[in-house]
């Protein structure tokens, strides 16, 4: 037979949301009449702009007709959705041609690290969305796990934590290959400020690092003075890559549609393109985005579907608020869920899973363990702001009952 992937192998556990939803139904056989509520993973719930839904119903019904059939696209997206991609979210601070729409920002971090392959060096914010950790670990570039630090050989963890505003210490993070940073940031839902980000910019700059911008929760920054976009920092251009996606704004978790800029300037240390090498990996093991949804995606930046998308982020925006504010009344201190649809909050001196636990046992609400996130995420607990309003009022209540014991 053949052997397993030894780097699979050193995978610590169980992808996190299957995990999460395996206790969840650990709970529901012991008592299937609970009417559990979701603040867990961060997936949408209200409907995508009907203007939107039409788009991508008028496309389906075209592909009947000889006219409206289309095959095999360009294998990057369609030029009219790239041009509005730059135009709608970057103001034209990127060309169209450096766009590579895709089926979403998790499916594109993982070819982003075929694209560096096993011998690329890696720093991660602590605690970081679990992909860039366990892609890394399943294409190897990883090292051995070490039970006693609960982490990976070669991987810089940068702790972002309260003391620090969730900015990590630069001064003392090695030198990396690649540097993944995530802002508006999942789980602890900071954002970095334009100052930070120029830190973060001259640091790889000087260290010869590409950084893997995500800003898949770009569009819920409120505060005009952060950046949405690592590109609204100057000589960005030179040392980033960016990963996003149409998941969260504008409801497509399921439908999946995202994109990844590669600028041109990016180069290798032996001056050969980044973007030239990401077409060949996604015209090799992708065929681009359905052609359909990529009709939803253009229909969504039309000033008809933004407004809706709007709307949607407004609403999970307050959801956010009223966790946030909740928690706080309670006298729990939270972070985030003012530009970013996550509250981290903090329970000291508890095992996050514990309190996971805790919380799902006796309010049946589902929450995301912060250490699932990281080590430094263990004293935490991350809510989701998606949701319906009834559940989010309804979980809020279960938790003042329980919280207030
Ligand atoms: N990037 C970040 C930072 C994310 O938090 C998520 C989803 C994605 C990318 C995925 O984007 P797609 O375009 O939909 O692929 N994070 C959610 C869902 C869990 C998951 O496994 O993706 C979360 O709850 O963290």
């Amino acid at each position: 037979m053949a052997t397993r992937n030894k780097n699979i192998a050193k995978l610590q556990a169980g992808y996190l949301f299957p995990e999460i939803n395996r206790r969840k139904n650990a709970l529901l056989e012991k008592e299937p009449n609970a009417n559990i509520i979701s603040l867990g993973i961060g997936d949408t719930t209200e409907p995508i702009p009907e203007f939107v839904a039409k788009a991508i119903a008028d496309a389906a019904i075209g592909m009947a007709t000889l006219d409206g059939y289309s095959g095999y696209g360009s294998g990057l997206g369609m030029t009219e959705l790239r041009e509005k991609i730059t135009e709608r979210l970057y103001n034209g601070r990127i060309g169209a041609d450096e766009v590579c729409v895709s089926d979403g920002a998790k499916c594109d971090c993982g070819r982003l690290q075929v694209l560096f392959g096993a011998d690329a060096t890696i720093a991660v914010q602590d605690p970081a969305y679990p992909v860039y950790v366990d892609g890394s670990v399943i294409i190897g570039a990883t090292g051995e796990y070490s039970a006693e630090n609960k982490n990976f050989k070669n991987i810089a963890y940068m702790p972002c934590k309260p003391e620090n505003n969730f900015f990590p210490d630069l001064a003392n993070t090695p030198k990396t290959d690649l540097i993944y940073f995530c802002s508006p940031n999942n789980p602890t839902g900071a954002t970095a400020s334009k100052e930070q980000l120029e830190e973060l910019v001259a640091f790889a700059k000087k260290n010869k690092s590409i950084i893997i911008f995500d800003s898949a929760y770009a569009t819920f920054i409120q505060d005009p003075n952060t950046p949405k976009s690592i590109f609204e920092i100057e000589g960005a251009k030179e040392v980033a890559m960016e990963v996003s996606s149409f998941s969260k704004p504008a409801g497509f978790t399921g439908v999946r549609l995202g994109w990844t800029v590669v600028p041109k300037e990016l180069k290798f240390e032996d001056g050969s393109s980044v973007l030239t090498d990401w077409k060949r990996i996604m015209s090799t093991v992708f065929n681009g985005a359905s052609n359909i949804i990529q009709k939803g995606g253009i229909a969504c930046l039309e000033d008809e579907g933004w407004s809706v998308v709007e709307e949607r982020i407004s609403f999970y925006m307050e959801n956010a608020r009223l966790i946030r504010e909740a928690l706080q009344e309670l006298g729990i201190t939270v972070y985030g869920g003012d530009n970013a649809p996550y509250i981290w909050a903090h329970f000291p001196g508890k095992n996050s899973w514990d309190v996971f636990e805790d919380i799902l046992e006796s309010c049946h609400v589902v929450s995301t363990p912060g250490a699932g996130f990281g080590a430094t995420g263990n004293e935490f607990v991350r809510f989701s702001a998606f949701g319906h309003r009834d559940n989010v009022l309804e979980a809020i209540e279960r938790l003042k009952k329980k919280l207030q014991e």
